[in-house]
């Protein structure tokens, strides 16, 4: 009796025991404990991490040495230190400094993310070497730190050795907050050199989502293979907002808006796809899907706003590309451009000239570039633009093309063209104009090809006001009545 009285004392300490150890350490994910990094009221020195006795700011918690890692060779860093692969580390509101970390090699995922409310500040993030790691919900400019330097604000390379799964999402980037009033100079003195950066050698699957970049000059540079880079919202851009130089990569539901030329020298474009100084090598196996590109939104008055080039590959051959559902709004000549196609797709994009009354006709140019040589093996379909240019080999395909300018013009295709709704009209030549056959299988706003009769051209599928709309509700909890 006495024993089993005992035992039932020993499981309850136990239990309690335990309750304890996951209420000062509850579980973050599937695994890893959770710590707390809080500048304003917490001690690197005296703190244990808890969320009763935080840390201070990361940037001293990474100084004093407390992420338990490994060193690319193998061998364990920071041997013992609380923090360690799997676990999670939120950030509390105040300014955490800057997180730089070289050569850490986690076995898992460390996240190192804004605690649930909070919105913590940190003036950059560099990161050269090193995996698995997370960055996600932070505020990062190097404005927080007092003043603004112009560099990259987060910034992934693999300078000894690789840099790779490594996740930026749901941060807000930017040089400076406010930017009313910019000048040209103050552009070129303050705009934060990129917004999001990955060095093109030795960099690989990283995962760059719904971050909000803002006010900078060069947005996201795609220096990185295997990559994916989705959801993310690029404004107010001082030189292009997308460079793409490596294989692999998916460019996806991304919105650029709102361009700047405060540098005359600059070609602007909202993805460029090159291989810096490589003009022979080929950039191979990338989707750029569902983007939208606008110029200007119309209420920019600034007189430095820009029409930039919209998807562009002008030195670099591009393979195997899926180019399709982009809505691109701008008044240059080149909206989508890619010479030296092969291999490729290039359907259902939407190419709007914001400025009809200008010298340039926005078009979609499939030629041979410098070399001469025409597109091959490649599919052109299904398109609208304000101009084309087209030059394919007997290997490929250009069909179901719609040039709007010049076939009835913005009245007869566009919904509300002057607020930038370019959804078509019932009337419009370019419903069920389309073919099925390579278009993708669902438009940029989601709904599923086709609808009516046939494919629609362009990025639109016009949905009969009567025909019932995609479903996207729920189903109902079951209501425990049976039902046959
Ligand atoms: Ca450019
Ligand atoms: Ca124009
Ligand atoms: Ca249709």
């Amino acid at each position: 009796m006495e024993n089993k009285f005992k035992s039932l004392i020993f499981v309850c300490v136990f239990i309690l025991a335990l309750s304890v150890h996951f209420l000062i350490f509850p579980r973050a994910e599937a695994s890893g404990n959770l710590w707390y990094c809080d500048p304003v009221n917490g001690n690197t020195s005296t703190g244990d991490g808890s969320s009763e006795h935080p840390w201070g700011s990361i940037e001293s918690v990474l100084a004093a040495n407390k992420f338990e890692s490994k060193y690319y060779n193998g061998s364990v860093r920071n041997s013992g230190a609380p923090i360690k692969a799997g676990d999670s580390v939120y950030l509390m509101d105040g300014y955490h400094g800057a997180i730089s970390l070289s050569n850490y090699f986690n076995s898992d995922y460390i996240s190192i993310q804004a605690a649930p409310g909070h919105n913590p500040k940190l003036s950059y993030i560099y990161l050269s070497s090193g995996s698995k790691w997370k960055f996600e919900g932070l505020s990062v400019s190097t404005e927080h730190s007092g003043s603004i330097t112009k560099r990259s604000l987060i910034e992934i390379r693999g300078i000894s050795y690789p840099a790779s799964y490594i996740t930026i999402e749901n941060n807000d980037v930017f040089s400076k907050n406010d930017i009313t009033g910019w000048t040209a100079q103050d552009w070129l003195d303050y705009g934060a050199t990129t917004g999001i950066y990955t060095s093109s050698s030795n960099v690989s699957n990283i995962t760059i989502t719904n971050n909000r970049v803002k006010n900078i000059r060069m947005g996201i540079r795609v220096g990185a293979s295997d990559s994916t880079i989705k959801y993310n919202t690029v404004t107010n851009i001082g030189g292009d907002s997308m460079t793409v130089l490596n294989n692999n990569n998916i460019i996806e539901n991304n919105t650029f808006k709102n361009y700047f030329k405060p540098d005359p020298a600059d070609h602007l474009d909202a993805i460029q796809f090159h291989r810096g100084a490589d003009q022979v090598t080929p950039l191979a196996n990338i989707i750029v899907r569902n983007n939208y590109i606008l110029d200007f939104e119309n209420n920019v008055t600034d007189t430095l706003k820009y029409s930039p080039q919209g998807i562009t590959a002008f030195d670099a051959p591009p393979t195997n590309f899926t180019v399709e559902n982009n809505v691109v709004i701008t008044s240059h000549y080149h909206g989508i451009t890619l010479e030296r196609l092969s291999n490729s797709k290039v359907a259902n994009n939407l190419v709007f000239d914001h400025l009809p009354n200008d010298s340039m006709n926005t078009a979609i140019r499939i030629h041979g570039g410098i070399a001469g040589v025409p597109a091959t093996n490649s599919i052109v379909r299904n398109n609208i633009a304000a101009d084309y240019a087209l030059t394919l080999d007997a290997s490929s395909a250009a069909d179901h093309n719609i040039n709007y300018r010049t076939e009835g013009g913005a009245n007869s295709f566009f919904a509300n063209y002057s607020q930038l709704d370019l959804h078509h009209i019932a009337s419009s030549p370019a419903v069920n104009s389309g073919i099925c056959a390579n278009a993708p299988s669902t438009d940029y706003d989601g709904v599923i090809r086709p609808q009516g009769s046939a494919c629609d051209a362009g990025a639109y599928e016009y949905v009969l006001s009567s025909a019932p709309e995609p479903d996207t509700t729920p189903p109902a909890p079951p209501s425990g009545v049976g039902v046959n």
